[in-house]
């Protein structure tokens, strides 16, 4: 047998070998040759039984998404599925890794499963904007009920190896080293059962009462997005008394309409650019990094306390540098807080909170970072403040020390000129807050080494993180394109929307919040002057009025004790009395008009912050946008829906209002393409 599967006979039992790095995806060479490998087995009269397993470090990880889209070349792999279970000789699958998607259904047409325990099996099809479209959806039901398939297929969190075995959807445990020998074994002993047990045969029981409370404790989270719901379909359907074949065209039928939607196109779209962001062109792939065994934090703030966690969490001991005892032990008591409050919930081991806060080492001696090989900067949004602290970070830093800022903004190449060792430093902007949110921009000075980039990049990895490249301009890429938004959604209140009605239509579009939400829960406050004798704008006079947002309980809503938000008079009146000031007369605005100058602006920073190189590509700034604020995944980031609009729309509507189009957007308008390929 050629290709990525071979056979091996172990007297009676056929072994079929997939080997197909770097995850066993199941392209036409796999399903052809596992269709090959069933008949071989089919034909030999010496083998009982068959066993199918990987190579590598995972069984099948699903279907490869990467011929989606693309005409399908046979076997498909609903094709494969059945014929596996259509086999009169009995078919075992060997698990180990994740067995997700195509996997998982590749097993679930296997009359048997082992696995060893540190196996997971999943159907995360429903991320991809899709459903198990190999029989998935009438499978688990049959095997493992309906409320387990609901929780499999429409959250797609795949389980682990235990919860498998006592659901039925795995029959045996391996040892953690002898699968192999533990599946083949396995294989005779069942080689005479009959008839043997086909997933096809079995019944689900119907539970409404499942589903119902399923798709009400899931409402919020599946908001938006058509996937969940198809796959509650199916789930049912599987369970209504129509027949596994009724419900395998049923099951088709949902999948092809997803396959074909936008949705899908777009959470696949941003599948690949999470993985292509970790990748900075012009650099070695193989480059040697640098050595990071200890990190260095300064400042026990809010950020600083946050990014440590990053660290500790990963088993990576912190330094953390405060100036005064009370703020370290402040910072300090907040970071095992936060650890017990996880350990309370069941997500950490009391032990692991005191290995980590074991790790942390909270310390007034600015010198002990001299012993750190990577110092992170998370002070005051002040450059001479930073220029300080790299001045100071110079004369003790040990040679080949990264020296990280975490500003959210300023320039760090002139954080980097106060030092000897400009090479040595990047920016690394995390996102508040610090240890939860998954973006992280890596912000890539005119002298950052490329070894300094790539060793920030991968442990980015390692910290649970999605980096993405940044050049150094105001505000990076998130931050930038949001400036935009926030100055356009001012100016629409001027002229007679009001803050509710653009948040509304910001939430309608999948934003968890809309713009004034968003200041109120960061702060009103932020980047103020602070001086509340100066008011020249909407914002000046809330923040001088003490309207903070939620930490204050107003401001540009007024909040309960819930903090539930409700439209402020308070808010109107200063509105009107600036509009009347500015002499504009109030308007009816459409929602139309808020899309094109709050989101179509956004887009078009987008395109400057690609025609100057301060992202790699577009499907970057997607991700900054998706991991960074909350973009609705089944819309694929600003780039990726600017293009699902039709660039030339976009560019009619910043024309509309008098908006300059940058001039990537623009010829890519004229000459139909696109930013994302
Ligand atoms: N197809 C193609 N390429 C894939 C792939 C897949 N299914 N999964 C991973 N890759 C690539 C990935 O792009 C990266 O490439 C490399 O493998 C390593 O991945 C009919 C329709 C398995 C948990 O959704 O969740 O089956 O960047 O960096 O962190 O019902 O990959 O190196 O060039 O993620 O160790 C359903 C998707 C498909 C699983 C491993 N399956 N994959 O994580 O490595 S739809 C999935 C993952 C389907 C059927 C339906 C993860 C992983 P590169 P990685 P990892």
């Amino acid at each position: 047998m050629t290709g990525p599967i071979t056979t091996e006979l172990h007297d009676d039992v056929l072994v079929i070998i997939s080997n197909n790095p770097p995850v066993n995806a199941l392209g036409a060479a796999v399903r052809q040759g596992l269709e090959a490998g069933i008949k071989q087995g089919l034909a030999n009269p010496q083998v009982k039984a068959m066993v199918i397993r990987c190579d590598g470090r995972t069984f099948f990880a699903g279907a490869d998404i990467t011929e989606f889209g693309k005409p399908m070349q046979e076997p498909g792999l609903p094709t494969v599925v059945d014929m596996i279970e259509a086999s009169d000789k009995p078919v075992v699958a060997a698990i180990h890794g994740t067995a997700l998607g195509g996997g998982c259904e590749v097993t679930l047409g296997c009359h048997y499963r082992i696995a060893v325990p540190s196996a997971k099996i999943g159907t995360p099809e429903v991320k991809l904007g899709l459903l198990p479209g190999a029989g998935g959806t009438q499978r688990i039901p049959r095997i493992a009920g309906v409320k387990l398939a609901l929780e499999m297929t429409a959250k797609g969190d795949p389980i682990p190896a235990k919860l498998a075995l006592s659901a039925g959807l795995i029959d045996r445990l391996a040892g953690e080293d002898s699968l192999v020998a533990d599946a083949i074994a396995f294989a005779r002993d069942i080689a005479d059962t009959k008839p043997l047990p086909r997933a096809r045969d079995k019944v689900a029981q119907a539970d409404p009462d499942a589903v119902a409370a399923f798709k009400k404790d899931n409402a919020k989270r599946f908001r938006g997005f058509e996937a969940p719901a198809a796959n509650i379909a199916c789930v049912e359907k599987a369970a209504d008394g129509s027949s596994f074949d009724e419900g395998i065209a049923f099951e088709r039928q949902e999948f092809m309409k997803l396959m074909m939607g936008v949705q899908s196109a777009a959470q696949r779209h941003i599948f690949f650019a999470e993985r292509q962001a970790a990748k900075i062109d012009g650099i070695d792939p193989k480059i040697a990094l640098r050595e990071i065994k200890r990190v260095g934090v300064i400042g026990a703030g809010t950020m600083g306390g946050g990014i440590s966690m990053n660290f500790l969490s990963a088993g990576i001991p912190v330094t953390i540098v405060e100036m005064a005892q009370d703020a370290l032990d402040r910072g300090a008591g907040t970071i095992r807080k936060n650890y017990e409050a996880s350990a309370a919930k069941g997500r950490l081991k009391p032990e692991q909170v005191e290995a980590a806060m074991g790790a942390l080492n909270p310390t007034l001696d600015f010198e002990a970072l001299a012993e750190c090989d990577l110092i992170i900067e998370a002070v005051y949004e002040n450059m001479d403040v930073k220029k300080d602290i790299f001045t100071r970070l110079d004369a003790i830093a040990k040679p080949g020390a990264i020296l990280a800022s975490n500003t959210s903004y300023l320039d760090i190449d002139e954080i980097a000129s106060v030092t000897k060792r400009p090479g040595d430093v990047v920016g690394m902007h995390f996102f508040s807050p610090a240890n939860v949110m998954k973006l992280l921009e890596v912000v890539r000075g005119a002298q950052t080494e490329d070894d300094v980039l790539a060793t920030v990049m991968a442990l980015s990895k390692t910290i649970k993180k999605v980096a993405v490249v940044a050049g150094v301009c105001d505000g990076f890429i998130g931050n930038r394109m949001l400036k935009p938004r926030q100055v356009e959604a001012m100016k629409l209140l001027m002229e007679g929307a009001t803050p509710e009605q653009i948040d509304k239509v910001h939430v309608a579009f999948g934003m968890p919040m809309g713009p004034f939400q968003m200041s109120d829960l960061a702060g009103v406050d932020i980047g103020w002057h602070r001086d509340p004798n100066r008011i020249e704008n909407i914002r000046d006079a809330l923040a001088a009025e003490g309207r903070w947002g939620q930490k204050t309980a107003k401001g540009f809503y007024d909040y309960d004790e819930k903090r539930n938000p409700t439209p402020s008079p308070r808010v109107a009146e200063i509105i009107e009395d600036f509009r009347s000031k500015s002499n504009l007369q109030k308007r009816e605005i459409s929602d139309e008009e808020i899309v094109e100058k709050t989101l179509y602006t956004m887009v078009n920073e987008g395109a400057l912050i690609l025609e100057e190189k301060m992202a790699q590509r577009a499907s970057d700034i997607d991700v900054v946008w998706i991991y960074g604020y909350g973009w609705p995944v089944y819309r694929g980031g600003p780039m990726f829906w600017a293009d699902t609009e039709g660039l030339k729309t976009i560019v009619a509507g910043l024309e509309k209002h008098g908006f300059a189009v940058a001039e990537l957007l623009k010829s890519k308008a004229e000459s139909g393409g696109r930013f994302n390929g």
